[in-house]
Parts: structure tokens; sequence; C-alpha cells
């Protein structure tokens, strides 16, 4: 085993505990207690208390690394190489409403993601990646759809809150975008959205959105043969800034660029 291999292994041991105490939040969510943060942004107890356990978890095994989790500030261990991305809940409106959900963690090493998983406790789905190394569903290789025609087209996207800044009118071309293809689907979280990339069944997603909700999917969309830039046709310097990113199969992407390469360009 690498230790890539084993560090992998103690993040998915964390997803997976943190997995078991959501889903007890999960059964009662309509009685949760909500922390509005912004508007449409909310948190609750379930992902400060995943946040926690995963924080306690790989910090306890990687003593001096650095975490930036999206509930606390983050940790700046001595070693500011290695650093832990951690959502302790993707998708928080759709846990709130009892909908599916993710937890993802991916590593960083200065710019690069070394290895990341998505981990879907409702239909206790693991998805893996490494770098260099494929990406896996529950130890079963991935591959992106390999279908080209634009009327069978499957394109998620998500509408971000509106604390993030927006491009102007970009999801004002969702009508022109759906148009031609099969169809647009909002899956909620922005983790799993890069997930149903990564094996298919999801041809693309766009989405102005966080990185580190995204690290481990656009590792595992890479992985799985898929295509990475943002709306313009951009590197990571960009669309890790940015958030402005399309994942996506090779002919889905080139099909999403020329639809959003008309929106006015942000750089970092
Ligand atoms: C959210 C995603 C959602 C996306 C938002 C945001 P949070 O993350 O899950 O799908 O549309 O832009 O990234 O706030 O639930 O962790």
């Amino acid at each position: 085993m690498t230790e890539i291999d084993k560090i992998l292994n103690d993040m998915i041991d964390a997803a997976r505990q943190a997995g078991a105490l959501t889903l007890e939040h999960f059964k009662r969510f309509r009685d949760l207690e909500i922390g509005i943060k912004g508007p449409g942004d909310f948190v609750s107890d379930a992902d400060r208390d995943s946040e926690t356990l995963i924080r306690n978890h790989l910090l306890s095994r990687y003593p001096g690394w650095s975490l930036t989790g999206e509930e606390f500030p983050p940790t700046e261990g001595e070693n500011q190489d290695y650093r832990f991305l951690v959502d302790p809940i993707d998708g928080t409106t759709n846990f709130l409403n009892g909908q599916h959900y993710t937890i993802t963690i991916s590593l960083r090493h200065g710019r690069q993601t070394l290895c990341g998983l998505i981990y879907n406790p409702v239909s206790d789905e693991m998805f893996t990646a490494i770098q260099g190394g494929g990406a896996f569903l529950n130890g079963e290789r991935l591959q992106v759809s390999q279908s080209q025609d634009v009327a069978l087209m499957a394109v998620g996207t998500g509408l971000p809150t509106p604390n993030l800044s927006l491009h102007p009118g970009a999801y004002a071309r969702l009508d022109a975008i759906r148009a031609p293809i099969g169809g647009v689907r909002i899956v909620g979280s922005a983790a799993n959205s890069c997930a149903y990339v990564a094996c298919g069944r999801l041809t693309g997603y766009f989405e102005e959105t966080g990185f580190g909700d995204t690290a481990a999917g656009i590792l595992m969309v890479l992985e799985a043969g898929g295509v990475v830039t943002d709306w313009w046709g951009r590197g990571p310097e960009y669309y890790e800034a940015t958030g402005a990113m399309i994942v996506a199969n090779p002919a889905t992407h080139a099909y999403l660029i020329e639809q959003l390469k008309d929106v006015p360009q942000k750089n970092p």
C-alpha cells in the first residue's frame, strides 16, 4: 500500500464516520435547528459536528498539516504544503430538506490535488480518486460517458447562493443551453454533480461555486477521462480562483464552452 493509499483510507474512515453521524440528523430533518449564514446559505449542528469529527480524525493522524473546512476558520499547521479541503455537508439545502447530500474531502499538495473522495451517506456510495491512479465508485473503476450525441446530453448545474458573485446573465442562458439537449438537472450538491459526471450519470456540469466543494470532483472527472476548464476554456489557475467551472465528457465540454464563451470573462 502506498502512502497516498493509506492517507485516502484515513480520509475514507473519516467520511464514513461523518456519514453515520450526519445520517442521524438527516433522519429528523424536519426538527433541525437551522442557522442562516446569508440568503439561501444555511448551517446546522450536523455541518459543524461533521466537520469537527473529520478535523479531529485527520489532524490527529497528520499533526502539523493544514485543513480548510467550510464551517470553522482554517487550521494552519507547521506544514503548509499538505492541506485537507473539507466540505462536511455539500448540499446543505438538500440535507435540510431530506434530500441526497455528500461529504467531500481532498488532499492538496501545493497546487496539486493528490487524492479525494465524495461520499453519499444516503446511497452509501463512496467515490474516490488518486492523481494518476484512476477514479472509482465503491471500488469499481469509473469512466465518463462516451456519448457525443447532443440530443442525449444530460447537463448538471446549480444556482449558487446570492452571496457568490455571479456572472451577470450567465444563468439566463439556461433556456438556450437546454433547448437541443436531453435535459438540465440540479443535483443540489456540487461534489455529487462532479461524481455523477465521472460515472456517466451526467455528461457534464457547470456552475460557479467554491473550489473546496469541487476539488475532489475535479480530480475524479479528470481521472475518469473528462475535461475540466473554466467557462472560457482556461486552466486551473482560473477555475480554482473564480469557481466558474465546466466538468464534462469531451463532447459536452465543447458544447458548454460554445454556450458560455460570450459571458463576460471573470479573472482571479
Ligand atoms: C453548495 C452546493 C450546491 C451549489 C452551491 C454550493 P454547500 O454547497 O452543494 O449544489 O449549488 O453553489 O456549492 O453550501 O451546500 O456546501
